[in-house]
C-alpha cells in the first residue's frame, strides 16, 4: 500500500480561489456540475492532476470550451489535465455518482430517506474532481437541485437563493465567504424538521439557530439548542471567537462514521450525539452531547477559521478543540470530576494505544490512510499536549498566544509548529524541546525516588525512553507531605527536560511523601514505590484533588494486579479501607465518591501487568474482588442505597446524576457479590423509572446479577424492547447490553437479530465494539475472534473505516497469553489474506509486523 510521508509535503501547484457547485439530485444518480477557479502556484507550469474515486466523468473544459478526450487522463483516482494554461483558468467538470449505493459513508451517501456528506478527510474526491487537500481554500457557491419530495436543501454559509422551478423541482443556493478546504464542504437534502432559536452574538450579530431532524425525532433537541448557546457565549468569554455566519446549522443523521463534524455553518451529528431527552439518553449522554456541540462549535475557529496544512498536522486542530471542550465541560460542571474522567480515559484508552502496534506520535510522520489517525492520540494526547502548553507558560500567555494564533493565521492552513510559534512569542519561553511532544510516540515512564542528601533529600526524576528518543519537556508540579499526611510544603512548579533530573528539598527523606504531577499535568506513567498505607495518607492528605483521587487508584490498581497473580483476600483490604472511608463523606460529594469507587478498566491492570496475561484471568480478578467487597461492605451499602432513591422528576447531570451512578456502582457490588436482597428494589426502580439512566442501570445491575440468576435481565430485556423498539438509539442499548453480559453463544445470536446490521455504524459499534472491549470472556472464547474477524471481513468491502476500527482491539494481543496470542495472529493473518482496503490492510499489517 502507498505511504503518504510529512517529509515528501510540498505546496500545491495549483490553488483554486473560487469554486461553483451545482448539484442535481435524482432518485439514483446525483450529477455535479463543478466550476473551478485555478490560478498556478508553481514556477513552473506543472499539470494539474485533480483528486476523484468513483466518479463517472461526463465532460471536462477550459474556459468553456469542451477538451477533446486526449487533453486529459482519467484513472480510478486522478484526472489530469496534461498541459493546463498558464496563470489562471475555469475548469469546469460534470461528474455522475450513486449516493444511494454509497455504503462507505464517505461522500455523498443516503441515510433514510436523506442525502447527506461526510467529506473528512478525503471524502470530497467521491463527489467531484478537486483538489482534496486541507492546504487549498476557496470561496464557494453551492447550488442543491432536487425533486419536491426534498424541501430542505442544505450546504455551508448563508442561504442566498430558493425557488420552485416550473417544473416543481426544488433549487437553493448557499454561498459562504470566508474560505474553506473541501474537507469542511456539507450538503443535506431531504425531508426534515426545522427546530430554531436565536443567539446574539457579543458584537450584536444575529445568529440563527437551525436544528433540522427527521421527523420522529423532532422533540429531542431541545438540550442541543441550549448546549449551542452555552458554547457560544463560552468561546465568546474564554477565547474571544465570534460566530461570523447569519446561521449556525446542525443536522441529526442516523448512519454516521463518527461523532459529528463540523463542516462550515452546517454541522452534521451522529443522533447518538444530539439527541437527548430524559428517555433516549443516560446522564452520560446528556454530557456528551453538550461536550460534542461544544467540540464541533468551537472547531469553527480551531479548525475551521484556521485549519491544517496537510493531514499530519491533525492534532493542531482536534487536539487543541478538545483542549477547548474539556473546558467548557469544566467550567460548567465539575472541573475536578472532568479531569479524573479524562485522565481515566486517557489510561484506559491512549496509553493501551501508544503501547500496541497502531501506537504513533501526535503529529504523525507518515500514513496509509489518514482515516485511521482519527484517534486517541490525536485528540486526546493532543489535548493533553496543549494543556501542557497552558501549565508552562500559565493561562494568561496561552490566550495571548491562541489570539496571536487566531489573528496570525486566519483563513490560512498551518502547521503544530506554527500554534507553539506563537505560544513561544506570547510567552517568551524556549518551547524547542517541548515540540517532541508532537514527533515522539509513546507513552514516558517517570521513575521517581526519594533519597536522604544532608538534613534534607534528594527528588529524582528519571525519564524512561524509547530508543532513539531525547528527553521530553514537561510541567513537573508536586507538593510535598509528611508521613503522617502534614503538608510541608506546596506548589513547587517543577519541570523535567534531562532524562535524569533531581531536586533538593530541606525535608528529612524518613517523613516525606511526594504528591507527583499535580493534576496529571503531564500525561506520563509514574512509578513512585509506595505501599497502600502510604497511598492511603495521600488519598486522604492531599490537597491537589486530582491526586488525592489517583492515590486511591493507585491502591486499587496494585491490589488488583496482585490478586491475578494470587488470589488473597488480604489483598483487597486497602481498597475496602479506601471504599469505607469514602462512602463515610459521600453526601457531601457523591460524584467524587462515584469516581473513587468506580474501579479502573481491565486494560489499565494489563498494562499494569505487563506481559504474558490472560485479559479473562483480569477480568476474573476483578469480579471476585467486587464480590468479596460486596460481600464486606453490604451492611454498609444498604443504608446509602436507600438515601439514595431516585428523585422525580428527572434533571441531567449535577447530584441527581451523581448519585445515580453512585447508586449504580455500589448496587453492582451486592450483586457481584450474589446478594439477592436489592432485587425487589431494582425491580421497582426499573418499573417505576422516569428516565434511560435508571433504566440502564437496573439492566446493568441485572447483567451482573444474570451470573446466578438470568431471569431477571432476561425480563427487563423483552420489557425494553417491548417499550422502546421504535426508538434506534434504544435498540442500539439493548444491544450494547447484551454484548457486554452475553455468553459467545448469545452474541453470536446478536449477530443473526433481525434488528442488527452492519450497515448502520452505531448498531455494529454497539455488538461489536462492547463485546470485543468490554466482554474479555466471550471475546476470548473459542469463536470469539472469528466471530469478529467474519464482521471485519464484511465490512471491509462495505465500509472500510468501521472495519479497521473494530479490528483494534484483536491487534492489542502483544500481552496476552501464548495461546491467545497465536489464535489472534492465526486469525489475523486469515484477515490479511482477504481485506483489500487500505483502511483495515493499515491496520491488521501494523498488528502482523
Ligand atoms: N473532524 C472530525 C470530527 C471532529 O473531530 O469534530
Ligand atoms: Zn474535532
Amino acid at each position: 500500500t502507498a505511504v503518504t510521508r510529512l517529509a515528501d509535503y510540498r505546496a500545491p501547484d495549483w490553488l483554486i480561489s473560487q469554486v461553483a457547485l451545482t448539484v442535481t439530485i435524482n432518485d439514483g444518480e446525483t450529477e455535479i456540475a463543478a466550476t473551478l477557479e485555478l490560478a498556478q502556484n508553481s514556477a513552473d507550469l506543472q499539470p494539474l492532476v485533480l483528486d476523484g474515486e468513483g466518479l463517472e466523468t461526463l465532460s471536462v473544459a477550459i474556459d468553456g470550451v469542451i477538451l477533446d478526450a486526449d487533453a486529459y487522463v482519467v484513472t480510478a483516482t486522478t484526472l489530469t489535465v496534461l498541459t493546463p494554461p498558464a496563470g489562471h483558468f475555469t475548469l469546469q467538470t460534470r461528474v455522475r455518482i450513486k449516493p444511494e449505493s454509497n455504503t462507505q459513508l464517505e461522500g455523498l451517501y443516503k441515510s433514510g430517506d436523506m442525502y447527506c456528506t461526510q467529506c473528512e478527510a478525503e471524502g470530497f474526491r467521491r463527489i467531484t474532481w478537486f483538489l482534496d487537500r486541507p492546504d487549498v481554500l476557496a470561496i464557494w457557491t453551492v447550488r442543491i437541485d432536487a425533486p419536491a419530495s426534498m424541501p430542505t436543501l442544505l450546504s455551508n454559509g448563508n442561504r442566498v437563493g430558493d425557488r420552485t422551478t416550473a417544473d416543481g423541482r426544488r433549487q437553493v443556493d448557499w454561498s459562504d465567504p470566508h474560505p474553506k478546504p473541501a474537507y469542511l464542504f456539507a450538503l443535506v437534502a431531504g425531508d426534515l424538521v426545522l427546530r430554531n432559536d436565536r443567539f446574539t452574538t457579543a458584537s450584536g450579530r444575529e445568529v440563527d439557530l437551525h436544528v433540522y431532524t427527521r421527523q420522529a425525532d423532532a422533540d429531542k433537541v431541545d438540550f442541543a439548542i441550549a448546549s449551542i448557546k452555552q458554547a457560544m457565549a463560552w468561546d465568546e468569554r474564554r477565547f474571544g471567537r465570534e460566530y461570523d455566519l447569519d446561521v449556525f446549522q446542525v443536522v441529526a443523521v442516523g448512519d454516521f462514521n463518527m461523532g459529528a463534524m463540523e463542516n462550515k455553518g452546517l454541522n452534521i451529528f451522529n443522533t447518538s450525539c444530539v439527541l437527548a431527552t430524559p428517555d433516549v439518553a443516560t446522564d452520560d449522554a446528556y454530557e456528551r452531547v453538550e461536550a460534542i456541540i461544544g467540540h464541533e462549535y468551537f472547531h469553527n475557529w480551531s479548525g475551521n477559521r484556521v485549519t491544517c496544512r496537510d493531514w499530519f498536522q491533525l492534532s493542531l486542530k482536534e487536539g487543541f478543540t478538545v483542549y477547548r471542550d474539556a473546558e467548557f465541560t469544566a467550567d460548567l460542571r465539575s472541573r475536578p470530576v472532568k479531569r479524573i474522567q479524562d485522565v481515566d480515559f486517557l489510561r484506559t484508552h491512549q496509553f493501551a494505544e501508544d503501547a500496541g502496534p497502531t501506537s504513533h506520535p501526535v503529529r504523525p510522520a507518515e500514513y496509509e490512510e489518514i482515516s485511521n489517525f482519527y484517534t486517541v492520540t490525536i485528540y486526546e494526547k493532543g489535548a493533553e499536549v496543549v494543556r501542557m502548553l497552558e501549565t508552562l507558560i500559565g493561562r494568561d500567555q496561552f490566550r495571548a498566544g491562541s489570539d496571536l494564533y487566531f489573528e496570525r493565521f486566519d483563513g490560512q492552513a498551518v502547521t503544530c509548529d506554527d500554534f507553539v510559534d506563537c505560544m513561544q512569542q506570547a510567552s517568551g519561553r524556549d518551547l524547542t524541546q517541548f515540540r517532541r511532544w508532537y514527533s515522539q510516540n509513546g507513552t514516558p515512564h517517570i521513575n521517581v525516588s526519594v533519597a536522604a542528601d544532608g538534613d534534607g533529600s534528594r527528588i529524582t526524576f528519571r525519564q524512561q525512553l524509547r530508543d532513539g528518543q531525547a528527553p521530553f519537556h514537561m510541567p513537573m508540579p508536586c507538593s510535598l507531605y509528611a508521613a503522617d499526611g502534614a503538608l510541608l510544603e506546596q506548589g513547587l512548579s517543577w519541570e523535567l527536560d534531562q532524562v535524569e533530573q533531581s531536586f533538593r528539598v530541606n525535608q528529612p527523606s524518613d517523613d516525606l511523601l511526594v504528591s507527583v504531577n499535580q493534576g496529571f499535568a503531564a500525561p506520563v506513567r509514574i512509578h513512585y514505590a509506595l505501599d497502600a498505607s502510604q497511598r492511603d495518607v495521600l488519598a486522604r492528605h492531599d490537597l491537589d484533588g486530582f491526586n488525592r483521587w489517583d492515590a486511591g487508584r493507585q491502591i486499587v490498581i496494585e491490589a488488583w494486579a496482585a490478586y491475578v497473580g494470587n488470589a488473597d483476600a488480604g489483598l483487597i483490604d486497602p481498597i475496602e479501607h479506601l471504599f469505607d472511608a469514602a462512602l463515610a463523606q459521600f453526601e457531601q460529594d457523591p460524584a467524587l465518591t462515584a469516581e473513587i469507587i468506580r474501579l479502573p478498566d481491565d486494560s489499565q491492570i494489563l498494562d499494569e501487568l505487563g506481559a504474558d496475561v490472560d485479559p479473562v484471568r483480569v477480568r476474573q480478578a476483578g469480579d471476585a474482588i467486587r464480590a468479596e467487597l460486596g460481600r464486606r461492605m453490604g451492611e454498609l451499602i444498604q443504608p446509602i442505597l436507600l438515601a439514595l432513591e431516585p428523585v422525580k422528576p428527572y434533571q441531567p447531570g449535577g447530584d441527581q446524576a451523581a448519585k445515580r451512578s453512585l447508586w449504580c456502582l455500589l448496587a453492582q457490588l451486592l450483586a457481584h457479590a450474589a446478594d439477592d436482597s436489592i432485587a425487589d428494589a431494582l425491580t421497582r426502580r426499573f418499573v417505576g423509572a422516569d428516565n434511560l439512566t435508571d433504566r440502564m442501570n437496573c439492566m446493568t445491575v441485572a447483567g451482573v446479577m444474570a451470573r446466578h440468576n438470568p431471569s431477571m435481565f432476561q425480563s427487563m430485556l423483552t420489557i425494553f424492547h417491548a417499550d422502546w423498539q421504535h426508538e434506534p438509539l434504544l435498540l442500539d442499548q439493548w444491544f450494547q447490553q447484551q454484548a457486554r453480559f452475553g455468553d459467545f453463544d448469545a452474541i453470536s445470536a446478536l449477530l443473526e437479530h433481525a434488528d442488527f446490521s452492519l450497515g448502520n455504524p452505531n448498531r455494529a459499534r454497539s455488538v461489536l465494539g462492547v463485546f470485543t472491549r468490554a466482554n474479555p470472556e466471550a471475546f476470548h472464547a473459542p469463536g470469539g475472534y472469528e466471530l469478529l474477524a467474519g464482521c471485519v471481513a464484511s465490512l471491509d468491502v462495505s465500509n472500510p473505516q468501521i472495519g479497521a476500527r473494530l479490528v483494534i482491539p484483536l491487534t492489542r494481543y502483544k500481552n496476552w497469553s501464548t495461546s491467545q496470542r497465536e489464535r489472534a495472529i492465526h486469525v489475523l493473518k486469515g484477515l490479511d489474506k482477504v481485506c483489500q482496503s487500505a483502511d483495515c490492510r493499515e491496520v491488521i499489517g501494523k498488528a502482523l509486523k
